[in-house]
């Protein structure tokens, strides 16, 4: 008899032995950049099935890519939203105020105005375009480079400003991270920096929205990075399961900080092609054309709310610029990637669709460029007024125990006295 090879764990001498495969991106600092095998299709070729189709029929939809804006400018085919020329630059107004406003956010970040601040450069279509295609009252649950769906629903540019300072008017009394927003009335829901959580707390909502009898759909916004949490499978089977009125967007921007989206398991499948598995309603867009972005939200809204069940939606985009203003993308991927990015730039590439159908100008781009600029700049001077990070302490020490329990347990009150007994002898010079 020979030796057990489980107990000697010698491995067995006529197989190969296991090993990992580890991703890894294919260019890092300083390569060159070639994207001639990215699958881009040409635009306007995909179907349009109809919303209340069964999910299968969607499911060719989600390995590849539904195009509405061609490089010729023109807009084609069954997904073409076909909205009017108002609507068009209304569209392209937010996005163009959403980068003025990141533009002005960082450069105050650099200069001590606030901590922290996180852009959404080149991806401004997905949260603008979506919006606009939801209701005013659909609830939505963002990660961190949604701003763009705050400032389409009109929420005041000086109240976020407000928030990034943390100052006296921060509504949120500085208790979060600059940038991570909460706008009840404009149904925004508390931005969380525990990622995939707005994916169970979207169906949450949804459900509830049906047991309710209401009418209002949920939708919420991932990175392809933040999917591969547990929590992205949990709102999967509970969205499929129950049919839940929602509609779950998955913005694969290509890089979760540092990493590439393959560790999220982007060289197996794409994040849309996880519709299948669950037996419901998948699409794949080109996240840089708005058009695409608006007809993939409006066919996705509708079937949910005509009870036909959720959509998952793939945004294909690039983060053009740092994960935040605490990283440097250059210490571990290409320059060349963004200046080789073959979906263009969002903003550029609706602007010049307006230009080519008669209904704007370069030198009205301009002016609007110049025109949102100061309305930015504006804002920033009047939340200044409220102050800036850093400067003192601007809500009084003991706020910091409040808003929780209506009435403050024995045990917090406690500690909020012995807080600022110890504050007061440290720092005898503040007085809240
Ligand atoms: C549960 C959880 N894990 C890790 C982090 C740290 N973290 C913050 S942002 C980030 C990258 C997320 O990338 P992605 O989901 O692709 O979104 P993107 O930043 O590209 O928009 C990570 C890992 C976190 N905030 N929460
Ligand atoms: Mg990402």
């Amino acid at each position: 008899m020979g030796e057990s090879p489980v107990r000697s764990g010698k491995p067995r001498g006529n197989l190969p032995p296991l090993e990992l495969y580890v991703p890894e991106p294919k260019y890092r600092p300083g390569d060159k950049v070639d994207y001639s095998e990215l699958d881009i299709p040409e635009p306007g070729e995909l179907a349009r099935p109809d919303e209340a189709c069964a999910a299968s029929e969607t499911w060719p939809l989600t390995t590849d890519m539904i195009r509405v804006l061609g490089d010729d400018d023109k807009a084609v085919g069954p997904w073409n939203p076909n909205l009017d020329p108002e609507s068009l630059r209304r569209m392209l107004r937010n996005m163009a105020l959403t980068r003025a406003f990141d533009d002005r956010m960082y450069r105050g970040q650099r200069q001590g105005k606030t901590s922290f601040y996180m852009k959404c450069t080149g991806e401004e279509a997905i949260s603008v375009a979506c919006a606009l295609a939801l209701a005013g009252d659909d609830m939505v649950f963002p990660s961190y480079r949604q701003q763009g769906i705050l400032i389409s629903r009109g929420y005041p540019l000086v109240d976020m400003i407000n928030q990034i300072y943390s100052n006296r008017a921060d509504r949120l009394k500085g208790r979060q991270l600059p940038i991570m927003y909460s706008a009840r009335d404009y149904g925004f829901f508390t931005i969380s920096g525990n990622l995939a959580t707005q994916f169970p707390q979207a169906v949450g909502w949804a459900m509830a929205s049906a047991i309710k009898g209401d009418t209002r759909i949920a939708t919420s916004f991932i990175g392809e990075g933040s999917s591969a949490e547990g929590d992205f499978h949990a709102a999967m089977t509970f969205a499929a399961v129950y049919n839940a009125p929602v509609v779950l967007n998955v913005v694969n921007n290509q890089w979760a900080i540092s990493s590439f989206s393959g560790f999220a398991g982007a060289e197996r499948t794409t994040f849309a092609a996880r519709a299948a598995g669950y037996g419901i309603a998948g699409l794949r867009v080109d996240g840089n054309d708005a058009l695409a972005v608006y007809a993939a939200m409006e066919w996705a809204a509708n079937r949910a709310r005509g009870n036909l069940g959720p959509t998952l939606i793939e945004h294909f985009t690039y983060r053009a610029e740092g994960h935040s203003t605490s990283d440097d993308p250059s210490a571990y991927r290409s320059a060349h990637e963004r200046e080789e990015w073959p979906l263009g730039d969002p903003i550029m590439r609706l602007r010049n669709h307006l230009i080519a159908i008669g209904e704007w100008s370069e030198d009205r781009h301009a002016d609007m460029d110049r025109e949102l600029a100061e309305e930015v700049k504006a804002a920033t001077k009047e939340a200044e007024k409220n102050g800036i990070l850093g400067h003192g302490l601007h809500h009084p020490f003991h706020t910091m125990f409040e808003d929780v329990f209506e009435e403050l347990p024995w045990h917090l009150d406690e500690q909020a006295e012995q807080a600022i007994r110890e504050r007061q002898m440290k720092w005898p010079e503040w007085k809240e």
